[in-house]
């Protein structure tokens, strides 16, 4: 309960903060877009982890709030970005399911004609839970956001409900490894063969594919040989502020 209502002033506060993680591509080593990750910098209790503030606000309805708050702040980053000369990068937000209602698709169209900012520079990253919720309802929203030029990434593939066969009946163009599959790349068998099974019926499918977690040189050169597209992990670099990312764009380019 206190962590409720402290959550609810530090949207207020300016104690949150989005960081940007990037996603580097595995052809080129040249980085694709950024997963922006929530970071509560709580005044006494230090950084708060968003693995421990994202069930609360989930539970408590207070992820409505919080998750407009993300999709305002990565908009409004991307303008002060596009303002600053920056070379334009993809940025992911992560979407609650109970984000996820018809008037999701308005809301964000008034946000990117808001904030100048083109549908294709925001991507949405859902887990399998909505998808295993798979309403028409469910369905008719994400056609919508694709239908506007948004793309939208399976996060945390491998760990939910749902299968490949999902992938069909869902507007889904990325799909993301989970971490704790890559985690064991490349020495331990079974990871190996999910890892495998993912990446060549996903390509088939014409998914691009990202890794998450990637920490290690092996298990880059284990994904680049099953023809994973995209990377993430520490191997990189873990989420780091605004102004860091930007200075790595800019060296990117
Ligand atoms: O960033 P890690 O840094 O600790 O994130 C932990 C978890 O919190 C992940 O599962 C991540 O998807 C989730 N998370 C981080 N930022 C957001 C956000 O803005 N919205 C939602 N819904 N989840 C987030
Ligand atoms: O659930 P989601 O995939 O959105 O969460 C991403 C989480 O993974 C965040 O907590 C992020 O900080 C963490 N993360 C990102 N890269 C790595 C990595 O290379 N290793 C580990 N252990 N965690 C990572
Ligand atoms: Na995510
Ligand atoms: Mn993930």
């Amino acid at each position: 309960l206190r962590l409720e209502s402290e959550l609810r002033q530090a949207l207020g506060n300016g104690e949150l903060q989005l960081y940007y993680q990037p996603k580097v591509s595995l052809r080129t080593g040249r980085i694709m877009g950024a997963e922006a990750l929530l970071r509560w910098r709580h005044p006494a209790r230090g950084m708060v982890s968003p693995g421990v503030f994202i069930p609360v606000a989930e539970e408590t309805g207070l992820i409505l709030e919080l998750g407009n708050w993300v999709l305002e702040e990565a908009c409004r980053q991307l303008h002060a970005w596009r303002d600053a000369g920056v070379p334009a990068p993809t940025i992911a937000v992560n979407l609650s399911g109970r984000q996820f209602d018809s008037q999701l698709p308005e809301r964000l169209a008034e946000l990117l004609a808001r904030r100048g900012v083109l549908p294709e520079q925001l991507m949405l990253e859902i887990t399998e839970s909505l998808l295993v919720r798979g309403t028409e309802n469910v369905i008719a929203i994400m056609n919508k956001l694709v239908a506007m030029g948004m793309a939208l990434a399976l996060d945390d593939f491998g760990t939910g409900y749902s299968s490949l066969a999902y992938l069909k009946k869902f507007p889904i163009s990325t799909l993301k490894i989970d971490r704790s599959f890559v985690i064991g790349l490349p020495d331990e068998e079974n990871d190996c063969a999910i890892a495998r099974a993912i990446v060549t019926m996903a390509r088939q499918l014409r998914q691009e594919i990202v890794a998450e977690g990637v920490e290690t040189p092996e298990q880059m050169a284990f994904l680049r040989g099953l023809g994973c597209h995209q990377l993430q992990g520490f191997l990189f670099s873990p989420a780091v502020p605004a102004a860091e990312f930007e200075a790595m764009l800019r060296e990117d380019r």
